[in-house]
């Protein structure tokens, strides 16, 4: 008999006996065995390009927590990286890119596919390794939040020369998107090739651009990378995460082709379930500071959205999990969601 996969099984539309969990970002620095891998790698760039720690550190939350799926460890910045753009991680700052400032730079981005080579091989180690019912999630950025990154070099700014692009230079920000719209087809197929079963698209920056903006650098470039990925992987079901989209989420789940809307904390749970779960399988969206306070208002969250949006559903935080995060309360919300029974 086949094996339950519970986040497989319900993205393929078969009802589940419990919601499965997983959460954003559940690799990282609120894991003691996260840091001290770190800490031996220095630097985190090297840390994504060496497939026998990245695999460890991919399973390290899987291991502790029971999650029903795990994220391939990388970063949405590898894809400007084998751009040819200069990037660095700088400690307690997150990423620093040299922007991209002119058409000669732009012009000058070339991808080289072999610099993620050892991104795929990560994903052969950890689908060796990994539990039969636990799900490999493979991902990239949303293509105008990795141009964002590109053109400001950090989100300091609140991306004020990407939005200055968006009005003032089409053009331009066209120009880029294509390029990252290539890029990103060929980094996602060929982690499907390697053994990714499920794709998420992080548009964390989704919120900055409003109205035809939204249409235009969000709604069809997305369109146009799922029609690509979906052309040669048609079953392969794909997550979009549109952080902090508002009164756009009906539009991007209609439009897009994505198979499952990711929803932030500040989507009311009574919206979600009568507007946006009738378009699609929705995932999310408990607050990150709930599941850092604990207690009876991180239970009684957790809850809310399970009777709200259960068991139908894939439980998932609204952004990714922060640093703070203790360890206790992480394994108190991964018994709730799993022990929850929907009434009737
Ligand atoms: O010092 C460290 O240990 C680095 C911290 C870190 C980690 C653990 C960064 C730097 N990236 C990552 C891994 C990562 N990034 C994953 C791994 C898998 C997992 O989820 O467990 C994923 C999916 C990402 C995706 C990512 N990177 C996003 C989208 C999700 C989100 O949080 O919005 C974004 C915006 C980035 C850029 C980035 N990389 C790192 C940081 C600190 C940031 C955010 C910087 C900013 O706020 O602008």
């Amino acid at each position: 008999m086949k094996k339950e996969k519970p986040i497989l099984d319900i993205l393929n539309g078969k009802k589940p006996e419990r919601c499965p969990l997983w959460l954003m970002r559940q690799a990282g620095r609120y894991l003691p065995e996260y840091k001290k891998i770190r800490a031996q790698a220095g630097n985190f760039l090297d840390l994504c390009l060496t497939p026998e720690l990245a695999a460890e550190i991919t399973l390290q939350p899987v291991r502790r927590f029971g999650f029903d799926a795990a994220i391939l460890f990388a970063d949405i910045l590898l894809v400007p990286y084998a751009l040819g753009q200069g990037l660095k991680f700088r400690e307690g700052e997150g990423p620093v890119l040299e922007p991209v400032e002119n058409d000669k730079m732009l012009e000058q981005l070339n991808f080289k596919s072999a610099v993620l080579a050892p991104v795929y091989e990560t994903i052969h180690t950890v689908k060796k390794q990994l539990p039969e019912p636990v799900s490999l999630i493979g991902f990239c950025g949303g293509l105008w939040t990795v141009a964002a990154y590109m053109i400001d070099g950090t989100s300091r700014q609140d991306f004020a020369a990407a939005q200055n692009w968006a009005v003032e230079q089409p053009e331009r920000l066209e120009r880029l998107i294509n390029t990252l719209l290539d890029a990103s087809e060929h980094y996602l197929c060929n982690q499907i090739e390697a053994g990714a079963e499920i794709l998420q698209i992080f548009e964390s920056w989704a919120g900055l651009l409003k109205g035809s903006s939204f249409e235009r650098w969000i709604i069809k470039p997305t369109q146009e990378l799922i029609a690509r990925i979906k052309n040669k992987h048609p079953h392969i079901p794909i997550i979009g995460f549109p952080r902090g989209a508002g009164a756009h989420y009906p539009a991007y789940a209609r439009e897009t082709g994505i198979d499952t809307l990711g929803i932030d904390q500040q989507v009311s749970l009574d919206y979600a379930r009568t507007q946006l779960k009738p378009l699609k399988l929705l995932q999310g969206n408990l607050d990150p500071l709930l599941l850092i306070k604990g207690g009876e208002e991180m239970r009684l969250a957790a809850v809310d959205i399970l009777e709200n949006l259960g068991p139908n559903h894939i439980f998932n935080l609204g952004h990714g999990i922060l640093p703070e995060t203790p360890l206790e309360h992480v394994s108190e919300l991964t018994d709730i969601v799993h022990n929850f029974k929907a009434a009737g």
